[in-house]
């Protein structure tokens, strides 16, 4: 099936096999030049932002929504240590909302953007602590050592924002997905990007998981792997294999890994 907005081609390129060894991942890509509007801070094609003002937790949210976001939550140590800088910036004992909260069932925390796998949760000792029966919504505190703690959802703290980077590239052109292959043009299917997965969830095949991945703030990449039932699982990552090589490498399983490329 032809999906317009993704095309997935396979790259071959002996110059740049000549330079990667065996490996031969996508042609060369031109930088890709993506901005954020003034006042947020990108990381990772995603743009950030602390609210000007604090709020209670649902005010911080429509707040976010204002300010042309979304009431952000960390979904990796990197990424929740850009945003603690970022806060910190502002003031050395802040206190910023995350859009984490237990609202819905007492003890079972939920983050926006991360439904379907466990929620990343870096909580400060003895925390949560669901104190006097009314914290349910989650923030990063200086004073607890850049982690997160509970608190009342009517207190007002400053709240963490996001929203995907503006790409001239990615809104103009399909989106390719360069799928790894050796020098005699063979998909790779046991080399894979390890760690900095945004997601992962069991996928149908590539242009599934290339769709998701073009939805996704922030993801720069995927795997492909096979579970040991069989299952295809989708991983969405927000780095490539030529920013963190040393992660990239042979797996003992079925694993395809694909880039986006550009031109
Ligand atoms: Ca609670
Ligand atoms: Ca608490």
């Amino acid at each position: 099936m032809y999906s317009p907005e993704l095309v997935v081609i396979l790259a071959i390129s002996s110059s740049i096999a000549a330079v990667m060894g065996s490996y031969n991942i996508c042609p060369a890509q031109p930088a890709v030049s993506c901005s954020c509007p003034s006042q947020w801070q990108m990381w990772h094609y995603v743009c950030y932002r602390i609210t000007p003002s604090p709020h209670s937790w649902d005010d911080a949210k429509t707040k976010c929504q204002d300010l042309g976001g979304k009431m952000a939550a960390p979904r990796s140590l990197e990424e929740m240590k850009f945003m603690v800088d970022l806060a910190r910036k502002l003031d050395s004992n802040y206190h910023v909302w995350i859009a984490c909260t237990d609202k819905e069932a007492e003890g079972t925390w939920e983050c926006d953007g991360q439904e379907g796998r466990e929620p990343f949760l870096e909580w400060s000792a003895k925390q949560p602590d669901d104190f006097q029966d009314n914290q349910d919504c989650a923030y990063i505190f200086g004073y607890f050592n850049d982690k997160m703690d509970d608190g009342s959802c009517s207190v007002n703290h400053k709240a963490v924002c996001a929203h995907q980077a503006a790409c001239p590239h990615h809104s103009t052109q399909p989106r390719r997905y360069c799928l790894s292959t050796d020098t005699h043009g063979r998909i790779l299917n046991s080399t894979c990007l390890l760690d900095h997965s945004i997601r992962e969830f069991i996928t149908e095949g590539v242009v599934a998981c290339g769709s998701a991945c073009a939805k996704e703030p922030g993801c720069r990449s995927f795997n492909i792997k096979k579970s040991e039932k069989g299952k295809k699982i989708c991983q969405l990552k927000n780095s490539t294999s030529s920013e963190d090589k040393d992660k990239f490498q042979n797996t003992d399983y079925f694993c395809m890994y694909s880039e986006v490329c550009i031109g």
